[in-house]
């Protein structure tokens, strides 16, 4: 078995596997200090947690990460909080920094005697129909390489080598949310206790805790922009004013630690399984950031993955592969389908053409029902810090 990436999805399938005695190794295209310290996602959800306690692998976000479930909306009709960790099923987030949770995966998976190759990068996948597939690789020292498994699990995200060897019967389903962020990692303690949302004329903002010294801000911008294109200043006076910094308090300024535009887009899949070659978390499907859905999905696909693998290679059931794609497909819409409606009610529309202010209109009127009614805050509640 090889395994293409370690990020959440490679490094939990792989810790997984080994450990039910299924012979594998991971192919990895960047080196051990990159993976580990790869600053991304940070709020894990409760199954998210469930399944790494399940399996003995959360003892060190338990041990430094924090419990979270409040966010507050900002708009011009003034603000509200949602405790959503007490609404819904009453499940809260915990927040752990994503590079956190991949050193975990990693030091358990090579303590317990894994294989991973860093710095061998997965040029493509081939054979992926037949029962012998091969990868053929960019090894560390720059030599060309091929390796064969029985099964090639394609964890590499959006830009991997698993992408680029789909067969011509795969269906990618795109959609171009039109929107981009600004994000920033900024070295800084978390300007208010909970989620900041704030919608502006001039986009949105976004406040997310990470740990008590670094802060990740979003900042709706033009598609296009450079990530350079504002100072530092520009950035805080900005992002002061989206979140209405002189009625509701100043934000913790710092250093901007890393910026990066990103373009929100969704696509999705179908079906998981090509033949021998199997695909989770981003290379499976991308979402959004606007609902905080990626590495919680990665984990629950590795794990749904790895339980099919046991199945087919462990118990000779042929068809659990299958019912793999089927069972994560149906998790990846219902989080898809979340993700875009948190981009709809976060978003005001630029225009003042008829269509614009009657989707702002609709914006509102779905914002002032989560504010009052008590079904909408459960609603809210189950699909934010649920999959
Ligand atoms: P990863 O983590 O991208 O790991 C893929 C690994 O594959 C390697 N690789 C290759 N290796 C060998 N050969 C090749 N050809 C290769 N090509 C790539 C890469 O080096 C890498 O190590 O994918 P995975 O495991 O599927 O995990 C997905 C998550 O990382 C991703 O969905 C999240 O980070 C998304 N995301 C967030 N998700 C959340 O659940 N909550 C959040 O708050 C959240 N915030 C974010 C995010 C993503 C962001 N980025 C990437 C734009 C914030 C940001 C800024």
């Amino acid at each position: 078995m090889v395994i293409l990436g370690a990020g959440p999805a490679g490094l939990l399938l792989g810790n997984l596997l080994h450990r039910n005695g299924i012979d594998c190794a991971v192919l990895e295209r960047a080196d051990r200090m990159h993976v580990q310290t790869r600053a991304r996602a940070g709020f894990l959800a409760a199954e998210t947690v469930r399944t790494l306690d399940r399996h003995g692998l959360a003892e060190g976000l338990h041990r430094r990460g924090r419990r979270h479930g409040s966010c507050e909306f900002r708009t011009d009709d003034g603000r509200f909080r949602l405790d959503y960790g007490s609404l819904g099923r009453g499940e809260q987030h915990t927040v752990y920094p994503q590079q956190d949770l991949v050193t975990d995966l990693l030091t358990q998976y090579l303590d317990a005697g894994g294989r991973i190759h860093f710095e061998t990068e997965a040029l493509a996948v081939l054979d992926a129909s037949g029962p012998r597939p091969s990868v053929t690789v960019r090894g560390a020292d720059g030599r060309p390489g091929r390796w064969r498994a029985g099964y090639v699990a394609g964890c590499d995200g959006r830009h991997g080598a698993t992408r680029r060897s789909l067969p011509p019967g795969a269906v990618r389903h795109h959609r171009d949310h039109g929107v981009s962020w600004l994000g920033l990692l900024v070295e800084a303690p978390p300007s208010l206790d909970a989620v900041g949302y704030a919608v502006h004329d001039r986009g949105f903002a976004g406040h997310m805790a990470r740990t008590p010294e670094i802060t990740r801000y979003y900042l709706q911008c033009e598609r296009g922009t450079p990530a350079d294109a504002w100072s530092e200043e520009q950035i805080w006076d900005e992002l002061d004013l989206r979140m209405r910094a002189g009625d509701y308090g100043p934000l913790n300024r710092g250093r901007i630690l890393q910026r990066a535009v990103v373009d929100l887009e969704s696509d999705v899949v179908e079906p998981l399984r090509h033949g021998s070659l199997l695909l989770a978390g981003d290379a499976a499907g991308l979402i959004s950031p606007s609902a905080a859905k990626g590495a919680n999905l990665a984990v629950l696909e590795a794990e749904l993955l790895a339980r099919a693998l046991i199945d087919d290679l462990a118990h000779g059931d042929g068809d659990a592969l299958s019912r793999y794609s089927a069972r994560a497909l149906a998790r990846i819409w219902r989080a898809q389908e979340f993700s875009q409606w948190m981009i709809r009610l976060l978003h005001s529309s630029p225009g003042s053409d008829g269509e614009s202010l009657f989707r702002d209109s609709l914006r509102r009127s779905r914002i002032e029902s989560l504010r009052t009614s008590r079904t909408h805050q459960d609603w809210f509640a189950e699909n934010y810090v649920g999959l």
